[in-house]
């Protein structure tokens, strides 16, 4: 413990992001002891004294703030942690990079284009360490499913197809806005499931299968009004509720992908699956640890798909955790992402997906909006391998 560098963590937010950061900044140390960083938890910071004073209890901070300004001045922090709302991203991150801070920011990374633009070159401009924190990507399956397909095991890659289903703002009932629900205003989450939802599956695709070029997209608003929580009046509501779109990746590739939050009996039911030439992978996030795979080349009469369960030492991640067989979970997604960007300070290597890779998924969903709006296909402006 003595020989370790420390990093000082400020956390901005301590929602339900805010609690799966710091148990990752918790349990790092204990699972990657190569690790030549320790994550410390300097401070926590929330505009409500209790709340922050609670939270910073529960999960170990130091100390707390109740504003942000001053967590961004605080000479005793190296890197700043950004778990708000979104449309506290950049205004944060950009002082944060201007202040000479490595910033961590949850997804997706801004609510706009111009948002997010400005985030890149804040970070670029100051040369501060930065990462987007898209955690499915860091799932040990998920990972299997890169190597797999690096290796070239699929061959021509034929489609890709992702859903991210959720049931959770069916009753009309429910309002927009304020804590826990800021998610369906737009002022403050920028766009619905597309910005929320797809963001994660369009970040696994483009890092699966290259980057996606053009799109054709659908988006519905289901509930047109709720009332808003802050002001208790009924507003419009300005958010997708769900998005459906296809389009084409660089590779040659079709992908369909559909996101919602009126699937009912869906919680949070993300699936990919790969259509290759030779071989096809598909994965479930209510099945996280297994990836199912298909290979052509195997005999004939034993042919079908293998249903690997990802537990093994020789598998991505699995040597840190406990004996082969032995399941983990949504949570470890999140302390590997700690875990890797603590070794990226020990390699100087980027910490993907950085400020620049997530502005690749930015784009795509912008297109997607406006795919959406105009009712024709977009170009997104992505290109090579993300
Ligand atoms: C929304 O319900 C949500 O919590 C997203 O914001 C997360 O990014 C996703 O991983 C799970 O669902």
């Amino acid at each position: 413990m003595e020989n370790k560098k420390e990093i000082r963590i400020g956390l901005v937010g301590c929602g339900f992001m805010g609690r799966t950061h710091s148990n990752g900044y918790n349990r790092a140390s204990n699972f990657f002891p190569d690790l030549q960083y320790r994550p410390v938890l300097k401070a926590v910071c929330s505009r409500n004294p209790e709340k922050v004073a609670a939270f910073a209890s529960q999960w170990g901070y130091e100390s707390t703030e109740t504003d942000w300004k001053a967590l961004v001045a605080r000479e005793d922090i190296d890197a700043v942690d950004i778990c708000t709302p979104n449309n506290m991203h950049a205004e944060i991150a950009i002082a944060a990079a201007e202040a000479g801070k490595m910033v961590l920011c949850e997804k997706p990374l801004a609510r706009t284009m111009d948002e997010s633009v400005a985030m890149v070159e804040a970070v670029e401009k100051a040369g501060v360490k930065n990462t987007i924190w898209y955690n499915y990507r860091r799932l040990p399956a998920v990972t299997l499913a890169k190597q797999v397909i690096d290796s070239g095991k699929l061959g021509r890659i034929f489609h890709y197809r992702a859903n991210f289903l959720q049931d959770w703002t069916i009753s009309a009932d429910l309002p927009q806005g304020g804590e826990s629900l800021w998610r369906l205003d737009a002022n403050a989450a920028g766009s619905g499931v597309t910005g929320d939802l797809l963001a994660h599956c369009i970040d696994t695709a483009m890092w699966l299968n290259g980057a996606i070029k053009d799109v054709s997209a659908v988006t519905e608003t289901f509930i047109k009004e709720r009332m808003h929580q802050l002001s208790g009046q009924m507003q419009k509501v300005a958010i997708d509720d769900a998005c459906i779109f296809h389009c084409h990746f660089g590779n040659g590739s079709l992908g369909l992908f559909e996101s919602t939050r009126y699937a009912r009996g869906h919680k949070a039911l993300y699936t990919f699956e790969i259509n290759g030439e030779h071989a096809s992978i598909r994965w479930d996030l209510h099945d996280l640890n297994r990836l199912e795979y298909f290979d052509h080349a195997d005999e004939s009469n034993v042919r079908g798909w293998r249903s690997i369960h990802v537990t093994d030492g020789d598998q991505p991640y699995m040597d840190k955790w406990w004996v082969p067989g032995l399941g983990i979970g949504y949570e470890h997604s999140f302390i590997h992402q700690v875990a890797d960007f603590l070794k990226s300070l020990e390699t100087g290597e980027p910490c993907a997906p950085t400020f620049r890779d997530a502005l690749q998924t930015q784009k795509v969903c912008e297109a997607v909006l406006e795919s959406a709006a105009s009712g024709s296909w977009k170009d997104t402006g992505v290109s090579g391998n993300i």
